[in-house]
């Protein structure tokens, strides 16, 4: 838009402000470019001044589609009619807990397989927590032992986009470490509504060591897109961190109404399999789902930030 005002665009859920004059930019394509345009792209991105940070084909297209193959020969990934999902999908109650109750009911088609840890269903059980993390690591280890592992491309690259840091998987000062990484498949339109993801502000998880961590990032490999009339489900950032008064913007569902009144600026990340994303979870973020053929899959991290930390840890 060529006006000084931002134009609006019409998205499958809500009006989207036009950024094609902001300043408020995702930076892409690759590290180097990235690495160019900021001195210090994760901490750009831990203060907001970017809305995002995209490697394109950090992980080969054909090695994400072989990938998928993969994980179905082994049976932990299924298509969305194989009966075998009901038993493998996440309960809705966990499905539900980043958005409004009854946005992905298990009766409906939206369901969600994990393979991997989550700290965010986990944590309120240190010992299991931790058991399965082991687990996840065995797992990935053999998964991984004879492909491209695409774990090691996400931390990779996130290595190139921290200068002067350690990135490594979390762990406890006893050495007790979290999952790396959580591959992600979202059936049937699987939405995350309007949220942000922290482990300090939201879960207030302080018997964790990367509850000492000031910011909060993801990374987020898209592994395959789901697409309905060439309309795919991506991720939306809003340039609004979250605080104490969007909570019961967001519990009433109506952030939307809210961003459009104080016209919050918003970017779609648009990704193809093989993409990475890093974005700020302060920053309340959305991925409206979309009742594609194929399930949404992604390989999911967060990092725990802060600028006066060497380490940069990494989990799911
Ligand atoms: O799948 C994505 O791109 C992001 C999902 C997300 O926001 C989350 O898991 O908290
Ligand atoms: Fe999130």
């Amino acid at each position: 838009m060529n006006s000084g005002q931002y134009g609006r665009l019409l998205t499958n859920s809500h009006w989207l402000i036009d950024m094609s004059n902001s300043e408020w930019k995702c930076l892409e394509p690759d590290v180097a470019t990235i690495c160019n345009a900021a001195a210090d792209p994760i901490a750009s991105l831990a203060r907001g001044d970017v809305a995002a940070l995209i490697v394109r084909q950090a992980f080969p297209v054909d090695e994400c589609s072989s990938l998928i193959e993969y994980l179905m020969a082994e049976e932990l990934l299924f298509s969305g009619t194989d009966p075998r999902i009901d038993q493998a999908a996440i309960p809705a109650d966990r499905a539900d807990r980043w958005t409004r109750p009854g946005t992905n009911p298990v009766t409906s088609r939206r369901r969600r397989i994990d393979i991997g840890t989550s700290l965010g269903n986990l944590g309120d059980h240190p010992e299991e927590f931790f058991r399965h993390s082991a687990e996840t690591h065995e797992l990935f280890r053999r998964l991984f032992a004879d492909r491209p592992d695409p774990i090691s491309a996400i931390y990779d690259n996130l290595r190139q986009l921290s200068p002067g840091k350690t990135v490594l998987t979390a762990r406890e000062s006893d050495g007790r470490e979290y999952g790396p990484a959580i591959f992600r498949a979202h059936y049937g339109g699987y939405t995350y509504g309007p949220h942000f993801d922290s482990v300090r502000e939201r879960e207030v998880r302080n018997g964790y060591t990367v509850y000492r961590f000031e910011r909060q990032l993801a990374g987020v490999l898209c592994v395959q897109n789901s697409v309905v009339n060439g309309v795919a489900a991506q991720g939306i950032i809003h340039r609004q961190f979250w605080n104490p008064e969007i909570t019961p913007i967001l519990k009433s569902g109506t952030f939307h109404e809210y961003a459009d009144r104080e016209g919050i600026e918003s970017i779609q990340v648009d990704l193809e399999p093989g993409d990475l994303y890093f974005f700020n979870t302060g920053m309340i973020h959305e991925v409206p789902g979309v009742p594609g053929e194929l399930p949404r899959i992604v390989l999911a991290t967060f990092i725990g930030y802060s600028d006066n930390v060497d380490e940069v840890m990494v989990w799911s």
